[in-house]
């Protein structure tokens, strides 16, 4: 199928296009809200939060728009086995890959509020995108419906070391560095939400089928929503009004300013 051809069958999925262009639409909003929010921002560490954060909506208005222009979405026939058998499938790849690009920056402004050390923010941030690509490459395998689930329990196991850090190393850490209260907010609704993105994989299209194409996207688009822009904003709000916490506390880091 040609690039016009995939467009085409996106536009005429009416519930399927408006999933990609609400998070167009909110991306933008968001980017434009946060750079006003980090206006008077001053501390290099608050300031490090704010940049990885808008990187959140950045990368998702361009993931949208791959989406939208049907660049990132293949029509991929199904391996024996899989519900779906020999049927071409509408496949959102560039969902997966461009997780890659922004669950880190999630992680890094959380791990930054945590007063993480490098160790563990490098730990974190390198089984995530071991996660996104090897989710990628069960999405994109078509030769054994076997090796499709075997990818996701890679992609699972990547998973685990995030939960990992998230639940046991960077809540001890966000106790030291005084910063508990908010990075607890932030750590349930990101460890919920992120949990719901391997269920619709397994229930849409990519898995067990039991779920059609655009209801598993609205499904993404729905968590897309509150992982990203809602997550977002109860960070930047945070650290805008608690800017002397984020530069006076203790991290593994070092101090924000650097030496001296
Ligand atoms: C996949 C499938 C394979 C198994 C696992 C997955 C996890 C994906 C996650 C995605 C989070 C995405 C977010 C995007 C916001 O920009 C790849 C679905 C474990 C946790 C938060």
């Amino acid at each position: 199928m040609t690039q016009a051809e995939v467009y085409q069958a996106v536009q005429d999925n009416q519930l399927l296009n408006a999933s990609f262009w609400a998070n167009i639409a909110l991306a933008g909003i968001s980017i434009l809200l946060f750079v006003y929010m980090g206006r008077n921002v001053e501390d290099p560490r608050a300031q490090l939060i704010f940049v990885a954060t808008l990187m959140v909506p950045l990368v998702s208005i361009s993931s949208y728009t791959g989406l939208v222009s049907g660049l990132t979405i293949s029509f991929l026939e199904m391996p024996p086995g899989h519900a779906l058998a020999g049927q071409e499938v509408l496949t959102m790849w560039g969902r997966y890959l461009t997780w890659a690009l922004s669950t880190p920056m999630i992680l890094l402004a959380l791990g930054l509020l945590a007063g993480t050390n490098v160790t563990k923010l490098f730990t974190a941030i390198v089984a995530d995108i071991g996660m996104c690509i090897t989710g990628l490459a069960a999405a994109l395998t078509t030769s054994s419906y076997a090796l499709r689930w075997f990818w996701y329990v890679i992609s699972c196991a990547f998973f685990v070391v995030v939960l990992y850090i998230l639940l046991v190393e960077w809540s001890q850490d966000a106790e030291v560095a005084g910063t508990a209260e908010i990075f607890n907010t932030l750590k349930i609704l990101t460890v919920v939400l992120w949990l719901g993105y391997p269920i619709f994989w397994a229930l849409g299209a990519e898995g067990i089928a039991v779920l059609d194409v655009a209801i598993t996207s609205w499904a993404y688009s729905g968590m897309d929503i509150v992982a990203k822009y809602i997550f977002a904003f109860i960070l930047l709000n945070w650290v805008a009004s608690n800017e002397g916490t984020i530069a006076g506390m203790a991290s593994g880091l070092g101090p924000a300013t650097g030496g001296a």
